[in-house]
């Protein structure tokens, strides 16, 4: 059967151009520095996030875990949010493998964290604490709803973090949404932080891969971690080309997965039974729960859901996440609207 995937926008194929694009790659060995398509995504990235050098690794938790590693040592702190994904859903890599502390604060709705909260868990370099060396901020907020961090606060966080002497790191895996989201250029998100990651495997379609993005310097300890997490890749030409695709034609298009996350809103919003969250959605994302009066879990409606043709994320006992992108068109919209509505009937 085919489905309507509204699990993650993870699940995105290649388009027939990447394909076309990955078939005819010209490639080299990574390691060596020498695979030429790899050399150009890096170098777009870099330009697109208006940062000196960026570094292709294979996934959105690589790139984070690889950019905390090259930040911190061990038993130095990182601050982030409690709802973050490095926190949720990265296997405590951080700690596991860098020995990094993370001091979790909690995630406001929007995705923020309270300015003042960071503020006061800064620690004074008494001997008794870790080390506070790092702020992460995570734009677009998986769990807050997909929800966009203005370029004005980040900005805040950056100043706030630079006068303390810590580093700001960006959780940018959707950082194209936000910025078209917000109708800013995706540097301006970026400027404030010392390092951002972004995901070409996710919104833009692309196959596998991330990047990170920074100074020389710090991609050049990036380069470092990344090989001793066995991330050194040889001719990683064939994945770099699909993302040259995403960079030039997938990033715009990403205001078409956002309308049509709030057509998916305004179908659903009129079903009995179901509850959208306030505000939803705020970018490609989609989050509601199950009325209180209804006797199923959201476990057995994604299964009714799936029999008529529609995946959907089951996030906590009653409640979904829906996340629109490239491969889902208003049909299929439309369908998984009528999907839902029988499923509770
Ligand atoms: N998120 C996935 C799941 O892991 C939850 C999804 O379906 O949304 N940062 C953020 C903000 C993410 O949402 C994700 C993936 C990652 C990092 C990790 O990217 P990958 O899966 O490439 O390691």
């Amino acid at each position: 059967m085919e489905y309507v995937d509204l699990r993650s926008d993870t699940v995105t194929k290649p388009t027939p151009e990447m394909r076309e694009a990955m078939a005819r790659a010209e490639v080299g060995d990574d390691v060596y520095g020498e695979d030429p398509t790899v050399n150009s995504l890096q170098e777009m990235a870099a330009e697109r996030l208006g940062k000196e050098a960026a570094l292709f690794v294979a996934s959105g938790t690589m790139g984070n875990l690889s950019s905390i590693l090259a930040h911190c040592g061990r038993g130095d702190e990182v601050i982030v949010g409690d709802k973050a994904h490095t926190v949720l859903y990265e296997a405590g890599g951080i700690s596991a493998l860098g020995g990094v502390h993370s001091r979790q604060i909690p995630n406001q709705p929007d995705g923020s964290l309270a300015v003042d909260d960071i503020r006061q868990v800064i620690r004074s370099g008494d001997a008794h604490e870790p080390i506070s060396r790092l702020v992460a901020l995570e734009n677009t907020h998986n769990r807050c709803g997909g929800a966009a961090l203005s370029a004005e606060y980040t900005r805040l966080v950056g100043d706030l973090a630079h006068e303390h002497g810590l580093l700001l790191h960006i959780d940018g895996a959707r950082i194209f949404n936000a910025a078209v989201a917000l109708r800013v250029d995706a540097r301006q998100l970026a400027a404030p932080a010392d390092s951002v990651t972004f995901c070409l495997s996710k919104g833009l379609c692309a196959p596998v891969g991330s990047l990170v993005c920074g100074s020389k310097e710090f991609i050049a300890r990036v380069h470092r971690v990344r090989k001793q997490l066995g991330g050194g890749m040889r001719q990683a030409g064939v994945l770099a080309a699909a993302g040259v695709v995403a960079l030039q034609s997938m990033v715009e298009r990403l205001a078409d997965d956002h309308r049509r996350a709030r057509l998916l809103a305004q179908g659903l919003a009129a079903i009995p039974g179901l509850a959208l969250d306030p505000g939803t959605p705020k970018t490609n994302m989609l989050f509601c729960s199950l009325a209180e009066d209804v006797p199923l879990g959201a476990a057995q409606v994604a299964a009714a859901l799936a029999q008529r043709g529609v995946r959907v994320g089951v996030v906590a006992p009653r409640r979904f996440r829906l996340v629109t992108h490239y491969w889902i068109g208003d049909d299929d919209v439309t369908h998984a609207v009528g999907a839902f509505r029988e499923a509770l009937s």
